[in-house]
């Protein structure tokens, strides 16, 4: 058994990113490990973190692209049997700031014991720098959506900048997580949430991708769309039920 902490990178095509994140990461906190869920990238991203010899750098190679949810799973669940603490997300493109890192790290550690810190661009501090206004209009207007239909507090439910706290992992039954694309990261602040854990939300500078190209697509955007409606719909009827019976 290791404790400590253990950052998850998804890849799909970021040969020319990752040495650079991995890179920021190890120097702005060596004491943590790192994990590449790589998804069978034609362009070799898997092959070349598997090379590595630094010993702080695991790899999980899987065929086919199945979708950030479904790397993240097989994420969580390489890190909680082997024993971490706490379990980072984390991009591979240096659009997540390693220098950020250990102000999250530190939100983790802290005395409210939060089960989630979240990177957050729409809080009081938290900034996107170079997105074309279609991204800002997208990301904001998400996250609008998730608050009303949700009834949640959180500001960036979308983010994928986090720390987990492995209770709080293994408090949620991770194979009923059925969100394939980036619909993931609010499923799990729902989750979180609902089984009552603590969510932070710490300001981050995000800054776009100079290299490679963007995975985001319209049937993630419509995933996303159709679950949130769903959650919300579901959570008020079961408001008015509550209220109901209470009468
Ligand atoms: N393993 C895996 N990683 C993915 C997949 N889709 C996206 N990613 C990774 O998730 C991170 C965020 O994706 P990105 O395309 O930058 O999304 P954007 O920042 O919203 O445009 C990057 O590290 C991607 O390589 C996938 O299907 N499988
Ligand atoms: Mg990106």
């Amino acid at each position: 058994m290791v404790s400590g902490t253990l950052v998850i990178i998804p890849t799909y095509n970021e040969r020319e990113s990752l040495p650079r994140q991995i890179a920021g990461v190890l120097s702005a906190a060596p004491e943590v490990h790192l994990l590449v869920v790589d998804d069978g990238s034609p362009d070799g991203t898997g092959a070349w973190a598997e090379q590595q010899e630094d010993p702080r750098i695991h790899v999980l190679r899987r065929d086919s692209k199945q979708g950030l949810g479904a790397a993240y799973r097989a994420g969580f669940a390489w890190g909680l049997d082997r024993g971490y603490d706490l379990l980072c997300e984390m991009d591979a493109d240096g659009s997540h700031r390693a220098v950020d890192l250990p102000r999250l790290l530190e939100a983790a550690a802290g005395d409210d014991r939060p089960a989630l810190v979240i990177g957050s661009r729409w809080v009081t501090g938290g900034s996107v720098v170079n997105w074309p206004r279609h991204r800002h209009v997208l990301s904001a207007g998400a996250n609008l959506y998730v608050r009303l239909a949700l009834g949640i507090g959180v500001h960036d439910a979308t983010a994928g900048f986090r720390v987990y706290r492995a209770d709080a992992l293994r408090g949620i039954v991770l194979d009923d997580v059925e969100s394939q694309g980036y619909c993931f990261q609010v499923d799990m602040v729902w989750r979180v949430l609902r089984a009552g854990g603590v969510v932070v939300e710490v300001p981050i500078t995000f800054v776009e991708r100079d290299l490679g190209a963007s995975k985001m697509s319209n049937a993630i955007i419509r995933e996303a769309l159709v679950k949130v409606t769903q959650w919300g719909l579901a959570h008020r009827a079961s408001q008015v039920v509550g209220i109901v019976r209470r009468r």
